[in-house]
This record gives structure tokens, C-alpha cells and sequence, in this order.
């Protein structure tokens, strides 16, 4: 077929050619705003021609391919990522270079799509990216949010939230696709009725509304493989139009204009406690069901109604529970519309269905009310009472008479229908996302069923996007890298070890020394700009950042920081080497006690600031709306990072990953893939500190914790709990600090994450990682070691592990 040239010269016409059709304006009169949409206009044009070959290669091939699905995508500005993979970064610089145009102010015009909240989301696109990298047909499936995850600002040092209205000027990386429109029902009732001595279902009265796909390319590394992210979006449908589908279930449906409007608009911001609201069941059927459907379409255009040969032609990947339905919906689409029996649909469904678990934290794992999933979802509900008989006799054959223990694997009881356990009964592969995680998902959380089935369970340890987290957020080190050791590295990033020789290499040890603090730099600009907030490069730039959360334990990083600065006000010759504590973090807006840790860092904050002595040697930083933009600017300029997590609750972690990738040396608990990051950099680059997970869970079992016999034995923190008693912050508003310091002292489990318990050791950890820094060889060698050997944590290694284990689909050659 035909194809254009992307060159310099074809590259500038193309964006002066489009100003001037589309804005009616010259070069020279167009806005940032005309001008990123001309230039990344002209990228996606590249990007639609590989597309349509990728795709016409894909369908050469007839493999077997991913649906991923997951509710969320947290996918960060896309112009450099995009440029980088195609491999035309530089020929763009050059082309806008000599029209005038200054390419990075175009960059920072891109609003952020921020369809996630944390690392769920945003491993969901680091693993698009390795998809198409590692040339794996592969389609992503979600919610087209029109408002993302909520901005935040800090007012007075607290969170307030604002609505993310992405969307508002359009969004270029995408382009409907309307021949894939949808119809989902939600509501009505069933009817039973005999066709041809067969008994069937149809579903009355029900509202319908119409599912739109936008879809956005994603390209591969320097290959021609182009996969697809299709976001679903809703319609109001017309009844003439619903005629048109000539669908019999639909028969008596109503319009829905309410739902329809509703049912994408927003992104829900919890990341904590599961709860029951119908509007998130509704768009978790909404995204499933328009995928379900899809997805067989294209099934049946090559095979008809073969539907033996779907799972070698189809793995639906379920990334949390969120799209667990998606397996009662397949059951329905394979019974109800392509009238299957139920034994042949269950055996189809549970052959193509892979679940992967995130977290472990009990009040997170999703349990709908059964009468909210029988009022929404009526047939979806027969279908999971069905399911629940059946697996509950199977359970009962293997674990005879013990109802307590069937009770606790049922996928319905106790009044809920249990999403993880619909998921382990019924997926042919279950995963954690750490080493460590997946062998408590084995020991515990679903240590029953995995008695029954052992091989069903397995541990893919997360990754992350070197594209991205290396070569686009930190052009200078990759710049350093690629004169050290070659340009491998950017393809397979297993080759980083190269860098190990050169962590004994003073004059590199320099060169890597230099990036740093250019990067040091550039965030004390960014914070400067956005904040007016002046920080010295030439502190210890040391970061904490992530979704805040009791768990994750920010809280004991500000306590630390309390003492150290009682320390300072308290004895005139203490000294220490000054350093800059940087936070970033949203809470989840109903999190209360979240919002008040945030105010307390922020009343620190100021408290040092106050200090003329202290503020030479401390000094924190709230960053404000911590997204993938800021994270790409803070975490290359970061030297020490804060993995603190209460071990055993934190199922893998990434953030970590992508600031040990930018040579900072951690300082973690012995949780998630923390674990495994010390076993690449080995036991002298890392500092660890705290209780094991067994020991978390043991003191947990036994019941004997008393942090305040803690409080009784170190005068340090007796001080700081007598400042947070005695109005030294907040002195209107005692009831703030009080909350915090009852969370750590008092109800039935004081101190559940145990920040009184790690105290001492974090400390102790403190001041070797203090002494350590202040000997540059030593702290410069431990810093290039943790680059050099953090390629085993790309998330091209994650996704062939996954398919090895998982997934056994085909590459794409080419
Ligand atoms: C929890 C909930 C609770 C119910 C309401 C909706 C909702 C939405 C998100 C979440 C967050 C829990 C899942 C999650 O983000 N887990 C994180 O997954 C990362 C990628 O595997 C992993 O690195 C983090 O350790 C883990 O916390």
C-alpha cells in the first residue's frame, strides 16, 4: 500500500499546512495551543499509517490476542512517549527547531490524561506500551472518564479538590470509532420463555443506553506493531435507532438520557475503601459488556460460531475485580445470544479468563450487595446464583461438611457477591504482582482454593516502562548512558548491567553526579514556578510519593522528620547534612484522617521554615497535584526514596522501581517488590529497615502490641506526642492532631500499620543512610548501582513473563 514519508521537510509542511486550513492562521499567528494541535496532528498521522498496517499484519497472522481490562489507565502526556517510540524524536526537534517552535513548551500544552489513581492505573499503561513493544497483539479496554482523577490544590495545607476537565479541548491521540457502537441494558426484568424445547432468557422493560469506542493508538518501540486502547464512551440511544439493532432482548427497553451522561463522566477517586455505589457497578457492566461484545463480533467474523477455538483466539486479562463481571457476561453472551449450553459456556468462559489481584487489603476487596446486582443486573445475577451452586457443590466435594470454610470461598454469601472469589473459582490463572505478594495470596488470602489447584497461582513481579520512566523523564542520564555503554539499553533494558563496572569509575561517578544535580535543578524550577517555593539544590533531595495512605505510612516519615527537627532546636551542636523532604500525594477525598496527615506535613513544613537554624538543615515540600507529569520532573531528581510501607500490605509497589532506574538508594521496609530490589542491588545499596511481614502478622495474631509501651521508652517520640497534645501545630484546631495521635495510641487496634513499632528502626536507618551520604564515592557508587541494575524491573520483562505464564500468544513479526 501507499504510504507517506515522514521527513524534516514533509514533517514542516504538514504542520504549516494544518495551522492554516484548520486555524486560517500563519505560523507565526498560531497559538501553543494551534500549534500542539498541528504538530502532534501530524504525529498521529504517522502513528494511523502504522496502525493500518500493524492491523492488517495482525489479521494476516489470525492469532491469538489480549483484551486487558481495567477500569483505569493512568496514562501521562503521550507527545514525547509517542515521538521516542516511533523513533523520530529527533527529526521532529529539527523540524520545529526551524520553524521557531520551541518543542517542549509544545509538550507542556498536553493536558494529562489521568484515567487512574495510583499504580494500578498506571501499570495499566506501563503495560501497553511493553505490549506493543514486545510486539504482542493486544487491546486495552476502559471508561472513556471525561474527568479524570481530581486536581489538587493546598489551601492553607489542605487538600482541596478540583474537577479535571481533560477533555476540554479535545484530545488528539484518539478517533471514534463508531461501526463498534454497542447496545447494554441495565435493569428490567426476565422473562422465561421455551424456544425450540430449549428454555431461554430475555430481559424486559430494561434501560438501554449505547456504548461508543474512541481508540487510541499505542505504538511500539521502534517496531511496526501498533496496538489499540479503546476507551468506552456513552450515548442516550433513540428509540428508532433501537429498532435499527433489531435486537430481540431489547424488546420494551427504554431510553435513558440520565444514565447516559452519567455513566462515564468521572473517574472514582477512592484507591482505599470498597463501597457499594451503584453508579461504579453500572460502569463496570458498561466497560465489560461493550468489550464482551466487541470481542465476539471480531471472533465470529473469522470463526463463526466456533466458540471450542475462543480461548486460543482470546485471553481476557482482569486487572483487579473491577472487571470481574466481565465473566457472568460472557457466560450471558454465550448462552443467551449464541444460545450455547451452559456447560459448553462455563468451560469456554473459564479457559479465556485471567485474573490479577493488586492488594490484600481486606476493606478493599470489592463485595456488591445482592440486591443492588439483581436490581441492576438481573440476568448477570442468575447467572452468578448459578455459578455460586455450582462451584459450592464442586467446593463441597473436595472440603466435605466444612460449610464455614465453602461459606468463605462462595461467590455469593452472606448477602454479597464476592468479586475476588468469582474470580479465583473461575479464571484459569490468578497472579500477585510481587514475589512476596503472590506467596501471601497462596498463605492466606486465598490459601483455600489454593489447597484445591495450586498451578492456577503464580507471582509476576510489576515493571515499569524504561521508555518512559528512563529516556523520556530523564533525557541527561540517558544521554550519559548511551555514551558509556551504547544505545542497547534503550531496547532491552536488561543491559543497564553494562553500567556496573563504571560504579567504580570516579570520573563517570562525576558525570552521573552532574545529571543529578541538573535534575536537582530543574525541579527547583518547577517548584519555584508552580509554587513560588525556593528550594537549594544542594540539599539531600529525598522523596515520599504516592497515594497517601495509613498504610503506606507518610506518617512515619513526618514523625521522623519531628524528632529531627527537636533534635535541632534542642541541642545547638547538633548538625546533620542538609536535607529536603519532598512529598507528593493525593488522599482519596472521603479519607479524613488522610487529609489531616496532609495538614500536618504542611504545618511542619512551616514550623521549620520558622526556625532559623533548623531551615539550614530541613526543609519539606508539599508538591501540589502530584500526576505522571510531576512524577516524571521529581523522581530523576530524587536521591533518596521513601518506600515505607507496614511490610506485607504494600502488594508490589512501582514508584519504587522508577526512582531506583534514576539512581536514588532506597530506603524501604521489607515489603512488596522492595524485596526484590534488594536482591538485584544487593544488600549494601539499599537501606532496609522494620519488621518482616511474619513478624507484622504474628504481633497481629498474638494481640500484644501496646505502642504505648513504645511511647513510655523513647523520649523522642514522648515529646513529639506531647507537641501534638499541647496545640504546637494547629492550636485552633486540637482536634486535628489529636485524631492522628489517637489513630497511633488509642481504640480497639491502635497503631494498626505499626509507625510506633518501626520507629526506632527507621531512625537507626536514618542515620546510616545520613553518614553514608556524606562519603560521595561511597554514595555515588551506590547510586549508579541501583541503575545499573534496575532493568530486571521493565515491564517488557513483566509482559513476556506474563505471557509465558499466562497469555501464550504469538508475536507479531516486523
Ligand atoms: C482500591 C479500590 C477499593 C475499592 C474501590 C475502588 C478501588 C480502586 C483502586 C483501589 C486500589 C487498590 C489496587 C491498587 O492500586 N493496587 C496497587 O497496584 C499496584 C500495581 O500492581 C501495586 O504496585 C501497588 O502495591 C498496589 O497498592
Amino acid at each position: 500500500m501507499p504510504t507517506t514519508i515522514f521527513n524534516k521537510d514533509t514533517i514542516k509542511q504538514s504542520i504549516i499546512n494544518k495551522v492554516q486550513r484548520h486555524n486560517g492562521v500563519t505560523l507565526g499567528e498560531a497559538s501553543n495551543l494551534q500549534l500542539y494541535k498541528a504538530v502532534t496532528e501530524t504525529i498521529r498521522d504517522q502513528m494511523m499509517q502504522k496502525w493500518m498496517i500493524s492491523r492488517h499484519a495482525r489479521h494476516e497472522a489470525k492469532g491469538k490476542r489480549v483484551y486487558y481490562l481495567s477500569i483505569e489507565y493512568l496514562l501521562g502526556r503521550l507527545m514525547d512517549c509517542n515521538l521516542i517510540n516511533l523513533a523520530s524524536k529527533g527529526v521532529y526537534k529539527e523540524a520545529l527547531d526551524e520553524l521557531g517552535i520551541d518543542m517542549s513548551k509544545l509538550m507542556s500544552e498536553e493536558p494529562e490524561p489521568a484515567l487512574g489513581n495510583g499504580g494500578l492505573g498506571r501499570l495499566a499503561a506501563c503495560f501497553m506500551d511493553s505490549l506493543a513493544s514486545e510486539q504482542l497483539p493486544a487491546m486495552g479496554c476502559t471508561i472513556r472518564y471525561e474527568y479524570g482523577l481530581f486536581r489538587q490544590k493546598l489551601i492553607d495545607g489542605q487538600q482541596v479538590e478540583m474537577p479535571d476537565n481533560w477533555l476540554r479541548n479535545g484530545n488528539v491521540w484518539e478517533q471514534p470509532a463508531f461501526e463498534d457502537a454497542c447496545i447494554i441494558s441495565f435493569g428490567g426484568r426476565i422473562e422465561e420463555a421455551e424456544e425450540n424445547g430449549r428454555k431461554v432468557f430475555r430481559t424486559v422493560d430494561a434501560d438501554v443506553i449505547e456504548a461508543v469506542p474512541y481508540d487510541m493508538p499505542v505504538v511500539g518501540y521502534e517496531n511496526n506493531c501498533v496496538n489499540t486502547l479503546r476507551t468506552w464512551s456513552a450515548r442516550a440511544v433513540e428509540s428508532f435507532n433501537l429498532r435499527a439493532f433489531g435486537d430481540g432482548n431489547h424488546l420494551g427497553a427504554s431510553e435513558s438520557k440520565g444514565l447516559a451522561e452519567v455513566i462515564n463522566k468521572v473517574l472514582y477517586p477512592e484507591d482505599r475503601h470498597y463501597e457499594g455505589k451503584s453508579l461504579r457497578l453500572k460502569q463496570q457492566y458498561f466497560m465489560v459488556s461493550a468489550t464482551l461484545q466487541y470481542a465476539l463480533k471480531q471472533f465470529k467474523k473469522y470463526y463463526g460460531n466456533n466458540f471450542d477455538i475462543l480461548p486460543d483466539k482470546a485471553v481476557f486479562h482482569i486487572n483487579d475485580t473491577h472487571p470481574a463481571l466481565a465473566i457472568p457476561e460472557m457466560m450471558r453472551l454465550l448462552i443467551d445470544q449464541e444460545g450455547l449450553s451452559w456447560e459448553m459456556a462455563e468451560r469456554i468462559t473459564s479457559r479465556c479468563m485471567a485474573y490479577t489481584n493488586h492488594t490484600v487489603m481486606a476493606e478493599a476487596l470489592e463485595k456488591w450487595p445482592v440486591d443492588m446486582m439483581k436490581n441492576i443486573l438481573p440476568r448477570i445475577f442468575m447467572i452468578l446464583e448459578e455459578l455460586n451452586k455450582r462451584v459450592c457443590e464442586r467446593l463441597f466435594l473436595s472440603y466435605p461438611d466444612q460449610w464455614e470454610r465453602i461459606g468463605h470461598m462462595a461467590i455469593i454469601g452472606y448477602g454479597q457477591v464476592h468479586m475476588a472469589n468469582l474470580c479465583v473459582a473461575m479464571c484459569y490463572s490468578v497472579n500477585g504482582v510481587s514475589q512476596l505478594h503472590g506467596k501471601i495470596l497462596c498463605d492466606s488470602t486465598f490459601h483455600d482454593y489454593y489447597l484445591l489447584n495450586p498451578r492456577k497461582f503464580s507471582a509476576i513481579t510489576n515493571g515499569i516502562t524504561h521508555r518512559r520512566w528512563l529516556l523520556s523523564a530523564n533525557p541527561g542520564l540517558t544521554g550519559l548512558l548511551k555514551e558509556t555503554i551504547g544505545d542497547g539499553f534503550t531496547k532491552d533494558a536488561a543491559k543497564l548491567t553494562d553500567l556496573i563496572p563504571y560504579a567504580d569509575d570516579a570520573a563517570f561517578r562525576e558525570k552521573f553526579d552532574q545529571v543529578k544535580k541538573q535534575n536537582k535543578e530543574r525541579l527547583a524550577k518547577l517548584i519555584m514556578d508552580r509554587q513560588g517555593i525556593k528550594i537549594d539544590p544542594d540539599f539531600i533531595f529525598d522523596t515520599q510519593s504516592k497515594r497517601l495512605h495509613e498504610y503506606k505510612r507518610q506518617l512515619l516519615n513526618a514523625l521522623h522528620i519531628n524528632v529531627l527537627f527537636n533534635r535541632i532546636v534542642d541541642d545547638p551542636n547538633f548538625t546533620m547534612p542538609p536535607r529536603l523532604f519532598l512529598f507528593g500525594a493525593k488522599a482519596a477525598p472521603g479519607y479524613w484522617l488522610a487529609k489531616q496527615i496532609i495538614r500536618y506535613i504542611n504545618e511542619l513544613a512551616k514550623k521549620i521554615d520558622e526556625h532559623p537554624r533548623a531551615r539550614t538543615m530541613l526543609k519539606i515540600v508539599y508538591i501540589e497535584n502530584y500526576d505522571v507529569s510531576t512524577a516524571e520532573v521529581l523522581i530523576p531528581a530524587t536521591e533518596i526514596s521513601e518506600q515505607l510501607s507496614t511490610a506485607g500490605k504494600e502488594a508490589s509497589g512501582t514508584g519504587n522501581m522508577k526512582f531506583m532506574m534514576n539512581g536514588a538508594v532506597t530506603l524501604g521496609t521489607m515489603d512488596g517488590a522492595n524485596v526484590e530490589i534488594y536482591e538485584q542491588v544487593g544488600q549494601e545499596n539499599i537501606y532496609i529497615f522494620g519488621m518482616r511481614s511474619d513478624t507484622v502478622d504474628q504481633l497481629r495474631r498474638e494481640g500484644s502490641y501496646r505502642p504505648w509501651s513504645i511511647v513510655e521508652n523513647n523520649a523522642e517520640i514522648r515529646k513529639v506526642m506531647n507537641q501534638w497534645q499541647s496545640g504546637w501545630i494547629l492550636p485552633n484546631e486540637p482536634y486535628v492532631m489529636n485524631a492522628i495521635r489517637g489513630s497511633l495510641l488509642e481504640g480497639d487496634v491502635a497503631d494498626p500499620y505499626f509507625v510506633l513499632k518501626d520507629f526506632g528502626s527507621y531512625s537507626m536507618a536514618n542515620m546510616r543512610i545520613m553518614d553514608d551520604y556524606q562519603n560521595r564515592d561511597k554514595w555515588l557508587k551506590m547510586a549508579v548501582l541501583n541503575t545499573a541494575t534496575s532493568g530486571f524491573f521493565s515491564s517488557d520483562r513483566t509482559i513476556r513473563e506474563y505471557n509465558e505464564k499466562v497469555w501464550r500468544i504469538q508475536k507479531l513479526e516486523g
